[in-house]
């Protein structure tokens, strides 16, 4: 025995083989690795003098599903059914033996092995639907007969991983071993099986799960129901659950012939397509070409907040939720008080909604100092700014901040909308300013836009990448320009959306096509959510627009019960007469012939203008690839992932079809419109935004 293949090799201990998987980073199934297990296999059963089998992978994980990068392109032989087959088959028991994550593919093996066992850090899941999939290799079929139907409905549809502990209990695993011992511990599990002679465990043969929940449509009823918010948009879940439905009440092959019609109509679909790129895209966002990831970084042991409203308190939750210790400053002692109230009360509400106990609240609280010394931040590490967005304040707090904090620190803006450039020249060091631009609320919301000034140093830029790596965001490396990458595109919507309203569009006419799109609101609910009174002054306002109008009637949003919407006691917003009203009087101020707008036309409108923006975005290397812009839109503004992002969106749509539309639209658009060269040059060569490299 020895070497199988490039990836896999086989050992003996005694009258046990281990085949072993050896294909970084993840141990995915690629062509070797299926052919490396399938001919371990065919050597471990050919030889008389094994009796059973450990399959164990070395490296950080087991198998953590198919190897995505083949998908799209021919099949190689064997196939991942092949693999199984030759396992479940074997007249020799197979085991398990898991550490790391034993996800899609790599359960589904694990789930063809004879027995599981696992190490207590392991996790076994079934991701697929996260790439707009199934589980194509029997793991629909066969993981509902294990842990039941309703625990494979949440497996599947949510993706999520168990823990090996909760794998135990639901029977996913048959023991625990000790951590750092698995293939030990796996080889004398084996011999168990043998002295105790244990049958060839199948899964595919137990029953009793699957027969208990038959006719019972109910379960999947309501399951459908009381997550259809959720899914909403989404075709992977649905298909889940079809194939469990299958595995309850067909005999198996029936199930698996099921599950392989439904999984080949995913992956030929658009929405797999996207959200296979979306998952390369998370991936990519993290690498900048400039910024080596040997790039040195600074160590952050301690991080100071100028500003403890939604915005600072938000900010400083993502923190002490990672064990740092957070200085929080404010200029006066209620409002210190109060944004200290407010982070504790998110904390309680987490911890009565079982996200952590009471006593990880109290861990958190005394990690936050409050103080109106801002004396107190010369210490920190990392010093983010959340105060109020206009510049001369900015700049005063940058030039005490330049006086006060050590050197060495970074020194963060939180602006969504000021030029950083700008701010940087209060200080002396300009090298160590950086934008941290955190979306409300910012102990929720997963997206960071990073933003690089002219100056900003290569560490500060990578310890702001990995600390947002830390608190669990998604960021996204952005250039300076008015909104950066996110609120820009937005933005260049919102211009379309005002348009229409003056050209016989209503608000909710607008946000409805938006919604359907797949949005969670459209850009008037939007406005209202976050409040119509972001920007506007009392003193000065003069009528000009609807959005003034409809503040200077106490009309600001959700929050007065009136925006654009009338809202009731719950928020759920109703079209209002009064807003009708306001806008018909601007429409025919406008002067515009008034007509009915098509849905095609508010579509094309707002998404066509935001693709526009993006490609100029690209044009100015504000962002460094199409896709990053996608993580912007996904993450900061609940973009259907399905639907991979307004730059992929684009590519599905054709960017020559885009342009056709927009040259289309011409005036319309208004004076500030401009069609991006970019976008124009790739639509004229048949490129897509994806060839872009
Ligand atoms: C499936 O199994 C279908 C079957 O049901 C049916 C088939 C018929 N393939 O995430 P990381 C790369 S669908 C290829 O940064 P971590 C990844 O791109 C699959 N490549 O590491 C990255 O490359 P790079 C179901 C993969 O430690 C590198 O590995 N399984 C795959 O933070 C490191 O990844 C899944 O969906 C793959 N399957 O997290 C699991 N996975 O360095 C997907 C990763 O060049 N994977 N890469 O950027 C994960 O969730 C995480 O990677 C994992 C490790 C948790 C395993």
């Amino acid at each position: 025995m020895g070497s199988v293949n490039a990836v896999a090799s086989l050992a003996v201990d005694g009258e046990i083989a281990i085949l072993s998987i050896n294909s970084p980073p993840v141990n995915a199934l690629s062509q070797q690795v299926r052919a490396g297990i399938t001919q371990g296999m065919q050597q471990a059963i050919g030889d008389a003098a094994i009796k059973a089998i450990v399959l164990i992978c070395e490296g950080k994980t087991f198998i953590a599903g198919a190897d995505i990068t083949e998908f799209g392109k021919p099949p190689q032989p064997p196939s991942l059914i092949d693999v199984e087959d030759s396992i479940e088959n074997s007249p020799k028991p197979v085991i398990a033996a898991i550490h790391g994550t034993a996800l899609g593919g790599g359960l589904e093996v694990a789930l063809c092995c004879h027995y599981r066992v696992a190490v207590p850090s392991a996790k076994c899941g079934l991701p697929e639907v996260h790439l707009g999939l199934l589980p194509g290799a029997g793991g629909t079929q066969r993981l509902p007969r294990i842990v039941g139907p309703e625990a494979a409905l949440e497996m599947v549809t949510s993706g999520k991983h168990v823990d090996a502990k909760t794998a135990l209990a639901a029977s996913l695993i048959d023991e625990l071993v000790p951590e750092g011992e698995l293939r030990a511990s796996a080889v004398a599990f084996a011999r168990k099986v043998l002295t105790e002679k244990r049958p060839l465990k199948k899964v595919r043969d137990l029953q009793d799960k699957v027969v208990a929940a038959r006719g019972k449509p109910e379960i999947f009823a309501d399951f459908r129901k009381a997550n259809a918010r959720k899914f909403r948009g989404f075709l992977a879940p649905e298909y889940n659950i079809r194939c469990i439905e299958a595995a309850v009440n067909l005999p198996f092959e029936a199930g698996m012939e099921v599950e392989r019609k439904l999984f080949t109509e995913l992956m030929g679909g658009v929405q797999s397509a996207a959200q296979r790129y979306v998952f390369f895209a998370e991936r990519q966002v993290w690498k900048i070409p400039d910024v080596p990831e040997d790039t040195p970084t600074i160590p952050i042991r301690k991080v100071g907040i100028i500003g403890a409203g939604t915005m600072g308190g938000g900010i400083a939750m993502n923190f002490a939720n990672i064990g740092l210790p957070v200085t929080l400053v404010e200029t006066k002692q209620d409002a210190l008080e109060r944004g200290l109230g407010v982070i504790r009360k998110n904390y309680e509400r987490s911890a009565k909604g079982g996200r952590f106990t009471m006593e990880d609240v109290e861990k958190r609280m005394s990690l936050l100092k409050g103080t109106l010394n801002p004396d107190e931040l010369a210490d920190c590490d990392l010093v983010i700014e959340a105060v109020f967005e206009n510049m001369d304040v900015k700049k005063e707090v940058f030039g005490k901040l330049d006086r006060i904090v050590k050197q060495g620190a970074i020194l963060a803006t939180n602006t969504s909308a000021l030029d950083i450039n700008e701010i940087a020249t209060a200080v002396k060091r300009p090298e160590f300013v950086i934008g941290l631009h955190f979306f409300s609320p910012a102990n929720v919301m997963r997206l960071l836009e990073v933003v690089r000034a002219a100056k900003t140093s290569k560490p500060v830029i990578a310890t702001s990448m990995q600390l947002a790596k830390k608190i669990g965001k998604i960021a996204a490396l952005v250039g300076v320009c008015p909104g950066f990458v996110g609120n820009r595109i937005l933005y260049a919507r919102q211009v379309q959306a005002n348009a229409m309203l003056l050209e016989g569009a209503m608000p909710w006419d607008v946000d409805k096509v938006i919604y359907d799109f797949g949005l969670p609101m459209g850009p008037f609910a939007m406005g209202d959510l976050a409040g119509l009174d972001i920007g506007w002054n009392k003193d000065r306002t003069s009528s000009s627009t609807i959005r003034e109008v409809l503040c200077e009637k106490d009309r600001r949003g959700q929050k007065t019960g009136a925006g654009f919407y009338d809202y009731d006691e719950q928020r759920n917003p109703r079209p209002s007469p009064v807003t009708e009203q306001i806008v018909r009087d601007f429409a025919a101020k406008s002067g515009n012939p008034q007509r009915q707008i098509s849905d095609a036309e508010i579509l094309e409108r707002c998404i066509y203008a935001q693709i526009n923006e993006g490609a100029k975005i690209l044009e100015e290397g504000i962002a460094i690839r199409p896709s990053d812009i996608d993580i912007v839109w996904i993450n900061g503004y609940g973009w259907p992932a399905y639907r991979g992002g307004p730059m992929f969106y684009a590519d599905t749509v054709g960017l020559k079809n885009v342009v056709a539309k927009l040259k289309e639209y011409g005036p319309r658009l208004g004076a500030e419109f401009t069609l991006s060269p970019l976008l124009e040059k790739l639509a004229a060569e048949g490129k897509r935004f994806q060839d872009l490299k």
